[in-house]
C-alpha cells in the first residue's frame, strides 16, 4: 500500500514524502507523523498546545474574566453535551437530523462521485453516516481532531458501518494542516462542518475557520472536480426559545458549565468552588449570540499560577458564544471568507440551515 501526505500550507500544494507502511511503521516528516495504529493510518500533526494552566490564567485576570470553551468537553462534559442534545428545549441537534435525512441525497449529489469527506472534528455522528450512504462511491473520510483519542475512537467507528478508507488526522482543525492522500482516485474533496459549531466561534474567528476550510478544498489537484464546504447553523429566532435551549429546566447545561469548574480544581489546582456561581445563558443582541456565564455569587479569592485573584459578586466568567444566523448574515459570512452560497436548505420552521458553499472565482 502506498501513501503520501499532501501539505496545505498558505501559498498551496506541495507533494510530501511518500512512505510504505507495509515496510516502515512510522515515518517522520518534518513536523508530522505517520503512524499506524487500531489498523487505521493516522497523520499526526501534533497539535502546538499552550499550557492549559497559563491559558486559565489569563483568561481569569482579563478585565472581562472568560474561560476556554474546549474545557467543556472532557469525558463527563462530553457525556452531558449528549445529555444536552436530548432535553426539550434544545432543539438544534433533532432538527438538524431530522433535515439531514431529508438533504443528505442533495448534498451527495451535489459532491459528486469518487469525493474525499473531511469532517473537522470529527464527530462519528449520525448525520455523517447519512452523508456517507448518500455519497456515490466516495472516495475517502478524513476525520480531524485535536483529542487523538476520541479521534481514533470516532475514526473505528465510521470504519465498522461503512465499507471506505478511513485515514484521521491528528490535528487542531483551526489551522492549516495535512490532508492525506488515499488509495482511491480523488475526484473532488468536501468539508462537512455540522452540528452549529461554526456557532462556537466569534464572528472573526468563524471568517477566518471558512477560509481556512477553503483552502482545503479549493488547493487541490487540477484534475479534480470543485470542491464544496457543507456547513450546518442555527438560525436567529424567538428570543424566548433561543434562551431557553441553554436555560433548560433540567439544568444539564448549567451542569456542563459546573463541570468545566470542578475540572480546574481536580486537574489544574485552581481550587473554585461550583457553589459561590450561578449559571445563566443570555441573548446578547449586539454579538448576535447566546453568552453563557456563571455568575459570582459571593466575592472571593482563589490562588492560582502564583497569583491570587478575585472574583467580586456580580461579576460573570463567560463561558461560550453560541452565534446564531440570518441565512443572509451567513451568506455575507462566507462570501468574506470567499466561499460563495450555492445551496441553503432549512427545516419547515427555518430554525436551523445547511449551506453548500463553493470557493468564488478570484
Ligand atoms: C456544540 N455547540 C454547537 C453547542 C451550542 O449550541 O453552542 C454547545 C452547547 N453548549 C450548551 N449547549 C450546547
Amino acid at each position: 500500500m502506498i501513501c503520501a501526505v499532501i501539505l496545505l500550507l498558505g501559498e498551496g500544494l506541495r507533494n510530501g514524502v511518500y512512505v510504505s507502511v507495509e515496510n516502515i511503521f512510522e515515518c517522520q516528516l518534518e513536523n508530522e507523523q505517520l503512524a499506524v495504529q487500531d489498523g487505521l493510518q493516522l497523520l499526526e500533526f501534533a497539535p502546538q498546545q499552550r499550557p492549559l494552566l497559563e491559558e486559565v490564567h489569563e483568561g481569569l485576570t482579563a478585565k472581562e474574566k472568560s474561560l476556554p470553551a474546549k474545557l467543556h468537553y472532557d469525558q463527563r462534559g462530553s457525556m452531558l453535551f449528549e445529555q444536552i442534545c436530548e432535553v426539550d428545549e434544545y432543539y438544534i441537534t433533532r432538527t438538524e437530523l431530522a433535515l439531514m435525512r431529508e438533504i443528505s441525497g442533495a448534498i451527495g449529489k451535489a459532491f459528486g462521485n469518487g469525493c474525499m469527506l473531511i469532517e473537522p472534528g470529527s464527530g462519528a455522528s449520525l448525520k455523517t453516516d447519512l452523508l456517507l450512504a448518500a455519497m456515490s462511491d466516495p472516495a475517502a473520510y478524513v476525520p480531524v481532531d485535536i483529542s487523538r483519542d476520541f479521534l481514533l475512537e470516532s475514526a473505528t467507528a465510521i470504519k465498522d458501518r461503512h465499507d471506505l478508507e478511513v485515514l484521521p488526522v491528528w490535528a487542531d482543525f483551526t489551522k492549516e494542516h495535512p490532508i492525506p492522500v488515499c488509495e482511491a482516485a480523488v475526484r473532488s474533496r468536501a468539508v462537512y462542518f455540522p452540528g452549529s459549531t461554526v456557532g462556537n466561534f466569534s464572528r472573526t474567528d468563524a471568517a477566518s475557520l471558512l477560509e481556512t476550510f477553503g483552502s482545503m478544498i479549493r488547493d487541490q489537484p487540477d484534475d479534480e472536480q470543485a470542491g464544496a464546504v457543507v456547513v450546518g447553523f442555527d438560525c436567529k429566532k424567538d428570543q424566548g426559545r433561543m434562551e431557553a435551549a441553554y436555560n433548560d429546566a433540567e439544568g444539564v447545561t448549567a451542569e456542563f458549565n459546573y463541570n468545566v469548574i470542578d475540572r480546574l480544581a481536580s486537574e489544574l489546582g485552581v481550587a473554585l468552588d461550583r457553589d459561590k456561581f450561578s449559571f445563566r445563558a443570555d441573548w446578547v443582541e449586539d454579538e448576535g449570540a447566546i453568552v453563557s456565564r456563571l455568575w459570582v455569587d459571593q466575592s472571593h479569592t482563589v490562588e492560582m499560577a502564583g497569583d491570587v485573584v478575585t472574583f467580586e459578586a456580580g461579576e460573570a466568567i463567560r463561558m461560550e458564544e453560541s452565534h446564531k444566523y440570518t441565512p443572509d448574515e451567513f451568506e455575507t459570512l462566507a462570501r468574506e471568507s470567499g466561499l460563495g452560497l450555492e445551496k441553503l436548505w432549512t427545516d419547515d420552521a427555518a430554525d436551523f440551515a445547511v449551506a453548500c458553499l463553493r470557493p468564488l472565482s478570484a
